[in-house]
């Protein structure tokens, strides 16, 4: 087993590697920028480095620096946690180049996923039903013309370096196809360096819904289920939950069944995930739409309802041992909810509000979770995603799961910067969502809908809140101010004094 495991990644889900870290007796060393110093990832872990300036390429995104402490410190492996790079090939085999084992798939398989039309024509090898359309770049207006004939308008247009929505166009008819196949050039030329366009059959409000796969590298490969991700607004998602109120047992089977199929397919070993839509039209109709090659944002309700550890099994499954279960040792049971609690302010279009957390006031008890990589005292930069925490509620079914969150939404208190909370207690209460009734149009039609004013808090609780807030705002010590008691050697030490300053 590894002794030392380097965490490329802040926040969150910093915070979460370095809990399953500390449970396997493995030591964490964070790494941080100048504006994270204080930070809960910081604070948390046995050992921590300043890497650089706030921006990104400088500091969580600089491989060179990254490499450099992981040697430094003596780490024998690297988790990148998501986002920054983590679905970085050129990261992955770095990492090998320099003799520390990356937590997370080969380079190999990252590049295939990486290119949306490589991935389409080895899935099509492989068999897996995917979205009608080309598996190769476009490279006429002619062409594009002929193939959208073929499988009908409306159809959509996507760049092959894409994922997430970035360099997509929706074209309705053949009239509208040639500006659209211009500009869709130009923004993946733009945004990754790479023009390659392809067209698919576009599928009207679909449901996302992916399926976690679990592969060691000895040729196992598992699913552990799938996860309703519907719910999101301009391709950020905001609430997840498992299982999916659509997939009955069948489905789930048969998704999960090509799910492994696709992860084989990729020589696909660690956690990852793959994607699917689904159409409304025809619910039993599923399609891979990409796989991703990292742990995501919501694999808390795979954890909850299946009771295992991902960050865990990542590790092991590193370190070179065996998946310790099969298939058929695989239970789904109850219900489990997540929330993004973002930093911005909901009455101005979801814009970023980073600033300092003056006061905190978090819900625990019964069926919640909560993944949080900030405190009170805590400024939040700009300099990243918004993301403060994950609220996650779960129970014995679904409507448990909505009962408690519903019950642990208001003892959820931020004060200094504005956050989405009240959307959720919105989403909740929505009869829509209380019946399943969700597809990726489900929240622009909810925020479309007149505010009814009942998530606006009453005044007793407001009281009890303001109350509260003058009772501890004396109080608000500089949590970073304290320091670990744990001899640590000198240079350790230094690196995070230095951060201090
Ligand atoms: C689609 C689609 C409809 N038809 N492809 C958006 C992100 C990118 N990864 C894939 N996306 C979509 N691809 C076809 N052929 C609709 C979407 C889409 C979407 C997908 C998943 C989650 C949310 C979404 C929101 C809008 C559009």
């Amino acid at each position: 087993m590894f002794k030392k495991i380097l965490i490329a990644n802040r926040g969150e889900i910093a915070v979460r590697v370095i809990r399953s870290c500390r449970e396997l007796g493995i030591l964490s060393a964070a790494v941080y920028s100048d504006v994270d110093r204080a930070g809960l990832h910081v604070l948390s872990a046995d050992e921590a480095y300043c890497i650089g300036a706030a921006a990104a390429a400088e500091s969580y995104l600089n491989i060179d620096k990254i490499l450099a402490v992981a040697k430094r410190c003596g780490a024998d492996a690297i988790h990148p946690g998501y986002g920054f790079l983590s679905e970085n090939a050129k990261f992955a085999q770095a990492c090998t180049d320099a003799g520390v084992k990356f937590i997370g798939p080969s380079a190999a398989s990252m590049e295939m996923m990486g290119s949306k039309t490589r991935a389409r024509q080895e899935m099509e090898k492989a068999g897996v039903p995917f979205v009608p359309g080309t598996s190769h770049g476009l490279e006429s207006i002619q062409q594009a013309r002929e193939v959208a004939e073929n499988i009908g308008y409306p159809v959509m247009l996507k760049a092959a370096a894409g994922g997430g929505g970035k360099g997509m166009r929706l074209v309705g008819s053949a009239q509208a196809l040639q500006a659209a196949l211009e500009a869709a050039q130009s923004e993946a030329q733009r945004a990754f360096g790479d023009g390659e366009v392809y067209l698919e059959k576009a599928i009207l409000n679909p449901r996302h819904i992916e399926m976690q796969v679990l592969a060691d590298e000895h040729g196992n490969t598992v699913y552990l289920g799938e996860r309703e991700c519907s719910i999101q607004r301009r391709h950020q998602k905001v609430m997840e939950e498992a299982p999916s109120p659509l997939v009955d047992a069948e489905m789930r089977r048969r998704m999960g069944e090509v799910a492994v199929r696709v992860a084989q397919a990729a020589h696909y070993h660690n956690a990852g995930t793959v994607e699917f839509l689904v159409d409304p039209n025809l619910e039993q109709n599923f399609y891979f739409l990409e796989m991703n090659t990292r742990l995501q944002v919501e694999h808390p309700v795979t954890e909850l309802v299946t009771g295992l550890d991902l960050v865990e099994l990542q590790i092991r499954i590193a370190a070179g041992e065996r998946l310790p279960f099969a298939q058929k040792d695989i239970r789904i049971r109850g219900h489990a909810i997540e929330c993004r609690i973002y930093a911005e302010d909901a009455d101005n279009n979801f814009f970023p509000s980073p600033g300092k957390i003056e006061m905190l006031m978090t819900p625990a008890g019964p069926g919640i979770r909560l993944d949080s990589g900030v405190y009170a005292g805590w400024t939040v930069p700009i300099d990243y995603d918004p993301l403060l925490a994950k609220l996650i509620g779960c129970g014995q079914d679904r409507r448990q799961a909505i009962a408690r969150l519903t019950r642990a939404l208001p003892e959820y208190f931020v004060a200094g910067i504005k956050t989405n909370l009240g959307l959720f207690r919105r989403i909740l209460a929505d009869g829509d969502f209380q019946s399943g009734k969700i597809d990726t149009g489900y929240l622009d039609r909810l925020l479309a809908a007149k505010a009814d004013g009942k998530d606006v808090g009453d005044g007793k609780s407001i009281a009890a809140i303001a109350a509260a807030v003058f009772s501890v705002l004396d109080s608000t010590a500089n949590p970073a101010a304290s320091k670990p008691a744990a001899a640590e050697s000198g240079w350790k030490k230094a690196a995070r004094t230095e951060g201090l300053m």
